[in-house]
């Protein structure tokens, strides 16, 4: 619609004052849907820069939503490939641009760092084009409950020693946590990417329900320690809401593999979009009709 309305404009200035622009009379694009209102909206693991990233898709998506709050849960720029070899079609400027459209119009922007941008890391607490940068955050819903926000990576050790760590405690849990972003930092200082655990578990563990449940109980645990009511998480590419005992666990999914969003409607309750599926949804219907 923003298309139209703007040559619109550029082709009324040549118009007599008076007149009414014919502009005004056309009737909507066939394909013009008001957007969705939500109150909140978690995307994360969009890999832009990469070959995987579905950027059509999640330029629609976009293009179909409004929101108070757009947090972006880490892994949105894929600094890892920068070495590689950049991939970077006009689809992916576009996403950047919506985003930072949304900025522009009264949305609240929030990107949380994850380890495939962890060169954002050091621009924490600052704010570029509307735009927050943080390592991690707590939402405030609208029944009242907090969530912590938090990309994810730092869990992956914990998995690794789920084991060992029921039989050695809460203590050896935090030195661990404690252990892990040590090694990411020297693994930095010597140049070396970000060992993604996750990635290396998803392609050994067999049963990969296991590693995802691990990986949940783990980050379940974290705002669980802080006093929080339940965590929103990206990371691991599986969008999810479960109940961890006391704890909702989300997980908003990726733009990799399963093109998913995590919203909180304006009544305050949650679900996750599978934009695939709503778009196979609405193309069935269209059909029937
Ligand atoms: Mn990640």
């Amino acid at each position: 619609m923003n298309d139209v309305t703007m040559s619109a404009q550029n082709t009324a200035v040549t118009l007599a004052s008076g007149t009414t622009p014919p502009w005004l009379n056309l009737p909507e694009p066939r394909s013009f849907r008001p957007p969705t209102k939500h109150r909140t909206v978690w995307i994360s693991d969009i890999h832009l820069g990469t070959r995987g990233c579905n950027a059509e898709m999640l330029v629609e998506f976009l293009r179909s939503i409004q929101c108070d709050t757009l947090y972006l849960v880490g892994d949105i720029i894929d600094g890892w490939q920068l070495s590689k070899g950049w991939h970077w079609p006009p689809a992916h400027n576009e996403v950047v641009r919506r985003i930072l459209k949304m900025a522009h119009r009264g949305t609240r922007v929030v990107y949380v760092v994850g380890n495939h941008d962890e060169m954002l890391r050091d621009y924490a607490g600052f704010s570029f084009g509307g735009v927050e940068i943080v390592n991690e955050t707590v939402h405030d819903c609208k029944d009242g409950r907090k969530l912590l926000i938090t990309h994810g990576d730092a869990f992956d050790a914990v998995v690794m020693y789920a084991r060992w760590l029921a039989v050695l405690g809460d203590k050896a849990y935090s030195l661990l946590l404690r252990l892990n972003i040590l090694l990411a930092a020297i693994r930095k200082r010597f140049d070396l990417p970000y060992w993604s655990l996750s990635a290396y578990m998803k392609r050994r563990v067999k049963n990969a329900v296991e590693f995802v449940g691990r990986f949940e109980e783990a980050v379940a645990r974290a705002a669980l320690e802080r006093g929080l009511d339940g965590v929103v998480c990206g990371h691991i590419h599986t969008a999810e809401i479960r109940k961890i005992g006391d704890i909702t666990y989300y997980n908003d999914g990726d733009w990799v593999e399963s093109c998913t969003a995590l919203v909180e409607e304006p009544d305050g309750s949650f679900h996750i979009i599978d934009w695939a599926l709503t778009k196979r949804a609405a193309a069935a219907a269209k059909a029937a009709a």
